[in-house]
């Protein structure tokens, strides 16, 4: 099974991981240069022990693709995930004037009187990002993230680049070409322009036996709340630029530099570990797009999903 590839991960890093402090004060066990591969013929790799929602996978990835890099997207379709990292901008920016938000993620979830604080001043950040253009213009932004460097990279003559548009031209022009890669790291944005540094951080496409594979180099990697996502979100990219280029799909192979469980996520990975693999899903494309510019969230379904309950856990900002 695809998915136990990564159970092995949770188990040995478990196992094997280095106790180490890291960037959001939670403290992890962390490896060093991960890999695993999963061959999408054998169905779409979305996790069968602990339940994921493919809507936010999908939202998430149709934002990079379209380029976009304000949450106001995310939340038009009821995707919170990037809300603390936009919050974070708002709360230290001179313009924030409410209740002190310092460490609001580690507070959250140790001190009870500041827990529904925070929860309100989340809730009037979002409402705002959501009906005011001005505002949603200066604090939903997240800078210039992923979708920003997929399809318009600034080039030092001042115009942009469309690395997918590129990448996809070539895959059809070019399949044997060793040179299919799109990179989010732009050394230039890293220090200041993001909200977060990109975790998924450069991939790469290669067709042989007319099958399409890719490969992910993730410089960081959340185990339990990231991971999951970012497997289903890359073999998802894989399907979709396939079918554009009439290609089966072959393999995604993820490899991770700093693999890390956060100490806060132990508990619910063991309750994972316990639980029985099922079989994994079928991926279900509306089949008029012949772009995969074209795509909505309402095109991408998965069929046969029967997992286990999904497991909460507390995310580290
Ligand atoms: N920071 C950290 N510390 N870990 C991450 O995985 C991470 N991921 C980011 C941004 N910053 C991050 C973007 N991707 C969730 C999943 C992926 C993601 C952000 C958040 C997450 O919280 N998943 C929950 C469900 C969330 C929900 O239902 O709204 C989960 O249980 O999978
Ligand atoms: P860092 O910038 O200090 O590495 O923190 C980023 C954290 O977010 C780290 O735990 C990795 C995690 N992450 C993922 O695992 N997947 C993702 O797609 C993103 C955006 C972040």
């Amino acid at each position: 099974y695809n998915e136990q590839q990564y159970l092995d991960l949770l188990e040995y890093v478990l196992q094997h991981g280095t106790r180490k402090d890291d960037r959001t004060g939670t403290g992890t066990l962390s490896v060093f240069g991960y890999q695993m591969r999963f061959n999408l013929s054998e169905g779409f790799p979305l996790l069968t022990t602990k339940r994921l929602s493919l809507k936010l996978i999908v939202s998430e990835l149709l934002w990079f693709i379209q380029g976009q890099t304000n949450i106001r997207y995310l939340l038009e379709h009821n995707n919170n995930i990037w809300n603390e990292w936009a919050f974070k901008r708002w709360v230290e920016s001179s313009d924030y004037t409410g209740p002190d938000m310092t460490d609001f993620g580690l507070r959250a979830q140790s001190d009870a009187t500041f827990a529904p604080l925070y929860e309100q001043q989340m809730k009037l950040f979002t409402t705002k990002v959501l009906t005011d253009d001005a505002f949603a213009a200066q604090y939903g932004e997240l800078g210039n993230v992923y979708g920003k460097q997929w399809r318009a990279w600034k080039t030092s003559q001042g115009e942009t680049l469309d690395q997918l548009q590129q990448v996809i031209t070539q895959i059809k022009e070019n399949p044997d070409s060793r040179r299919h890669i799109v990179t989010a790291w732009n050394p230039e944005d890293v220090p200041s322009n993001m909200a977060l540094p990109p975790c998924h951080t450069m991939f790469q496409f290669y067709v042989a036996d007319n099958k399409l594979s890719c490969q992910l180099y993730q410089r960081s990697g959340d185990i339990f709340l990231g991971i999951p996502f970012n497997i289903a979100s890359y073999a998802l990219l894989t399907e979709l630029v396939a079918k554009e280029c009439g290609l089966q799909v072959g393999e995604f192979i993820h490899t991770i530099g700093d693999a890390h469980i956060y100490n806060n996520h132990v508990d619910q990975i063991k309750l994972q570990l316990s639980r029985e693999v099922r079989e994994l899903p079928q991926l279900i494309l509306h089949d008029d797009h012949t772009s995969i510019f074209d795509y909505t969230v309402a095109d991408i379904k998965v069929d046969n999903y029967h997992p286990h309950p999904s497991i909460k856990a507390p995310i580290a900002v």
